[in-house]
Order: C-alpha cells, then structure tokens, then sequence
C-alpha cells in the first residue's frame, strides 16, 4: 500500500517536472533576434548575481525566487575564469538578473534566448518554470510571454551546470584512456562553464516568420536562390527582396501550411569569394507588403561549393584552403564571447595571409559567421562533437547519439545562410574505439556498429544541407573507412611530435606516404586539418629542438612543403591559431596546449611570421 503510493507520488511528481520544463525547440533559433520596426531584442549581458550550489539543494530551497548571499558574475562569462576557487568546479550553479520589459511588447511573442549555456540549463521566470535544454556552444529559446510581469521588474533565474559525462558531447570521465587529466574532460581544452555568450530577450509579432532558409545557386551570370519562408500563425502570403549592385528584385511568396518558397533571379550576379565577398541583402515580409505583419532581414552571398577528384571548388573554381583550427579562448574571458577579440583574431588571421578557418571543437559565437561573411573567410562549421566513441555502453551511445542529432539540427539551423561557411565538420577524431589513447581495437561486429552509427550523422547534415560539402577529421590510426562517407578527407596528424618525437624529417616523410596511401584509395581531395608542434614563447636553438620557436617553424614548414608536392591536397590547417587552456595533464605544460602560433595573448611566434612569408609573400 505504502508502495503503491510511493509510485503513484513518484509518477506524477516526474509528470509534473517534465510538463513544467519544457525542452527547446530547435526551430526557435532559426533566425537570430533583431531590431526592426515589428521585432524587438532587448541584451541582459551585464552584472549578474551568482551562487555556487555544490550540494545541489537550490531547487529544494527555492533559489529561483531570488538568490540570497551571493556574488557577483559578469554575463557573457565562464565561471572558471572569473573565480580562481571555481577554476575546477563544474557542478550546479545558479544566475540572477532583473529586468523590466517594456509595455510595447504588450501582445507580442516574448523569447528568451540563451546563446550557450554549457552544459545544461534550467531556467525560472517570476518563479515559474520556463525550460531546460541540455547542449553547449548552441542557442536555445522558449517562450516566456505568460511569466511576463508588466510595470515591474521580472526575475530570470538560471541553473546551470558542466559535470563530465560519457553520456554527453563532449566526453568526459571515460574510462580506459591512457592519459589522465583533471578536470577529466575526454577533449584537449578546458571544461569552460556557465552563460558564456549573451542572454537575450526578444519580442516578435503574432504572427511571424520562424525561419528562412536560402539556398544558393547560380546558372551563367544568373545567381538562382530559393528562398524557403516558414511562419507561425495565420499567413498566406510573403515577400521576398533581394538587394544589391544597386538593384532590389522582389518576389511574392505563396504562404501554404506555413511554408512558402521563393525562387529568385538575380541577372549579373556578384558571386561571394574570398577576394570580393559580396553580400546581398535579403528581406522578407509577411503580408501585404505595405503592412506588414513582420519583417526579417538577413546579409547573404551567392557562391557554391563542389569537389573535384583532386580540389575544394568555389562558384567552380579550385580554392586553397589556408588557415587554422582555433579555439574560444582567452585569459579571464575563458571561453565566453568578446567582439573585440574576434575583431582582433580576425585581423591576425588576415596579416598571416589565412583564408579560412575550421571552429574546433564547436560553433562559435555568432559574430565570426557575420564577420568571416564579410571579410571573406571560409568556415569549416564543426559541431561540439568531439571525444565522440560509438562502443562501450549501449545506453551512453544512445544518448551521445540523441545529442548529437540534436547538435547537427540546432548548428545547421543557426548558421545555414552564411556563405562563409563552405563545409559541416560532423566530429573532430570520432573513434570505434572506447578513449583516446587506448590502443586495443574493438571486434569486427562493434567496429560495424559504430560505423553504422557515425553513418546517422552523415546521413542526418546531408538530408539538411545539399548546398555544402560534409566531412569529418580523422584522427591519427583511427578508422581508415569511415573516409568513404566525407566529400574531403581531412586528417590531423603529428608525425614527428607525437610519434618519432625530435624527427621532423621522419614526421614528413610519414605525413607524405600516408597522404599518397589515402589518395590512392578514395580518390578525393585532402586537407591536413590539424598539425603543429607544442612551443614555448621565447625559447629557441641553434639546431631546432621540440619546444623551440625553431622547431614549431620547421615542422609547419615541412608540412607545407609535403602539401605543395601533391596536386590533391586542397588545404592546410596549422594548429593551433593560439595557445589555449586545458585540463591539467603530463602533457600539457601549465594545462596550457601550447600550439598556437600566436600566444594565448596573441603575440606572435616565430611560425606566425613564417606563415606569413608563405601565405602572403611577406
Ligand atoms: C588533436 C585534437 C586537438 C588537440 C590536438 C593536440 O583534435 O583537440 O588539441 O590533437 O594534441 O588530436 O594538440
């Protein structure tokens, strides 16, 4: 009887937890929020109130009515980075902040939408529930109008934490690998936790356009886009606007169960590239054109992207990629947003001659799609999946799996109509085997599996996205097939760092016949996405040694060098644009990675100026 009514008290109690917090709906950040006439974006970045909760006993407490002796965190921010007694802590914490919203959203769509909150989230308005998602390095939104307080101040409450999982993308605390590390991120960067990117809210009008999707295209001198409009609420017509070269075409939209598609023509089209990355404006507007129920506006290129048996193509033509894997990262910033450290980054790729970049090991904040937009970068967009293992136990796959669908839908939703990003990185070294570093390899049957499984990815970003190429990274004496599934291999390899260590002749000549192996076999283009070597800034040789300046020059150099002798390699990576923090480890000098080319404070090296001399002739 007691028991009965245990279960009974426990069923409905997990009913009303799941109905309360409502998890994200992807579709919801497929538009970034903006300021117009009819939209409204109101930032809370600022001073926030902040309380570590290590016992976990905030929701039993009710936190969410109002944080009582706490401290103060600055929003976008990592909690690791602002307080030096949390550099390790990764449990639960909770965020405070007040704002008042103003009384001319009345009647409007009100979101919240949090631009990255690592690792997972729950979020409390007035006290009342809101939503949970679990996620990093990805927006996520809800619908908050009916929390909404008028003519006094609202209280949004966050509880968030970042503890390591092998159920969660990235890994963490896997067992079996052979390197120890603290915190036990299963990933070589540090654990960065909290609201790292901006908080917003955001009003839309009742009826509204949920996303647009663009795809480009052209035919001669005549770009072709299709424009896919999708609306929530009642709406049987839209406009399409395209501007620029001094012109406006516009074309009107049949709105039909919410979806409507424009097909445009632009005569004389000005192709997006890295020389002229020309952008056109595009706008749409729901219903009359004169009255518009809402209005969405977003800068967008023309351009494709194909592959050749040897080369990347843009709009036809072979492109090199030159450039970097980089990280978020920065003293006291941790991994939170800065605009001016991607202005600064940006304007160091540009003096190194770099065209392109991949975002290792995550999306990153949206400003570097705007700004490689238009200063003609191109992206490799790579999803948080990184440590990615399909064995060991079933029920961790699983929900690895289940995240990282989710991943592929919410990065593809944001970044989708930026001509900056030319390819999907599906995972960084996705392995059949259980942990970075364990060397016994799985059975037959558990390497098909797996393989079988890293297939969903593939299969999921190519039924999303035909206007891209797809590729993952291959790591070092990782599965050799898995390559058939990519447009580009892409490998990162350290010949000469980490095997035949102080032999960077011995590295190249690896780097060279495997690269020749792999051609030979899948017949496709090739790119080194990562390679580098560990350097202290400041500490040199006559005859480069492993840690010199020298020898970080030497081995990038060896590596360009192996790349320029064969036709088929369509670009080179160096790792890393700059130090970055990780986790503490025997391999990682003052839990520092120290491959950049730039320090962490972006001084540059030795190699950075090498670079430049190769990349720009200078
Ligand atoms: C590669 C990883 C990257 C590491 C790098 C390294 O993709 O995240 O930082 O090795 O060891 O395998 O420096």
């Amino acid at each position: 009887m007691k028991f009965t009514f245990l279960f009974v008290f426990l069923l409905f109690g997990i009913n009303i937890y799941a109905t309360d917090f409502k998890t994200s709906k992807p579709k919801d950040i497929a538009l970034a929020p903006i300021q117009n006439n009819v939209r409204n974006v109101l930032d809370l970045s600022g001073m926030w109130k902040f309380k570590k909760d290590s016992a976990n006993i905030g929701e039993q407490q009710a936190y969410y009515n109002g944080l009582t002796n706490c401290r103060t965190i600055s929003v976008p921010g990592s909690w690791n980075a602002q307080f030096d007694d949390m550099r390790d802590y990764l449990d639960w914490v909770w965020y405070e902040t007040d704002t008042y919203i103003p009384s001319s959203w009345k009647d409007q769509n009100i979101f919240i939408r949090v631009n990255d909150a690592t690792y997972s989230a729950k979020i409390w308005i007035n006290g009342k529930p809101v939503g949970y998602h679990e996620g990093c390095h990805v927006p996520f939104a809800f619908d908050i109008a009916n929390v909404i307080k008028w003519d006094q101040s609202n209280k949004i409450v966050i509880k968030v934490e970042n503890q390591l999982s092998p159920s969660r993308v990235p890994t963490g605390n896997v067992k079996g690998g052979s390197l120890a590390s603290n915190p036990a991120a299963n990933y070589d960067f540090f654990p960065y936790s909290g609201l790292n990117r901006s908080v917003v809210l955001y009003s839309l009008p009742k009826t509204y356009i949920q996303d647009i999707t663009v795809k480009p295209n052209y035919e001669g001198t005549t770009g072709l886009l299709d424009v896919i409009v999708e609306t929530k609420g009642k709406a049987t017509k839209a406009t399409v606007t395209i501007s620029g070269q001094g012109k406006e075409i516009t074309v009107p939209v049949k709105i039909q169960n919410n979806k409507g598609i424009a097909k445009v023509k632009i005569p004389n089209v000005r192709l997006w590239c890295p020389e002229d990355p020309y952008l056109y404006m595009l706008s749409v507007s729901l219903g009359e054109k004169s009255n518009p129920k809402d209005i969405y506006s977003l800068k967008t290129g023309v351009r494709t992207v194909s592959t050749n048996a040897k080369q990347i193509l843009l709009n036809g033509k072979p492109v090199y990629l030159k450039g970097f894997g980089r990280h978020e990262d920065f003293p006291v910033l941790g991994r939170s947003s800065s605009n001016s450290l991607i202005v600064k980054d940006f304007e160091l790729m540009k003096w190194t001659g770099a065209n392109s970049f991949r975002t290792a090991h995550y999306p990153y904040d949206e400003e570097n799609y705007n700004l490689a937009d238009r200063e003609g970068f191109m992206i490799i967009g790579e999803t948080p999946g990184v440590g990615l293992y399909f064995s060991g136990d079933s029920a961790e796959l699983k929900a690895r799996q289940t995240i990282m669908k989710q991943y592929i839908e919410e990065m593809y939703l944001r970044d989708k109509n930026h001509p900056s990003v030319i390819m999907w990185c599906v995972a960084n070294e996705p392995n059949d085997k259980v942990a970075l570093g364990q060397m016994s390899a799985s059975s037959k049957e558990d390497k098909a599996k797996a393989e079988a499984e890293f297939e969903k990815l593939f299969t999921q970003i190519r039924s999303l996205d035909d206007t891209r190429l797809i590729m993952y990274v291959g790591v070092m004496m990782g599965p050799i097939n898995w390559f058939k599934l990519t447009d580009v291999i892409a490998i990162n390899r350290y010949w000469g760092w980490y095997t035949s260590p102080g032999s960077i002749e011995q590295g190249a000549n690896t780097l060279s016949k495997e690269l020749d192996r792999l051609y030979r076999k899948f017949k496709k283009p090739c790119m080194v996405t990562e390679f580098g070597a560990d350097t202290y800034a400041g500490f040199n040789a006559v005859t480069p040694e492993m840690f010199t300046e020298e020898y970080q020059k030497e081995f990038i150099k060896a590596y360009l060098d192996v790349a320029d002798s064969k036709d088929f390699v369509t670009g080179m990576h160096v790792w890393n644009f700059a130090d970055f923090k990780t986790s503490q480890s025997m391999i990682r000098f003052g839990g520092y990675n120290l491959k950049g080319v730039f320090t962490r404070d972006r001084r540059p090296k030795m190699a950075a100026h090498y670079l430049r001399s190769v990349w720009k002739g200078q």
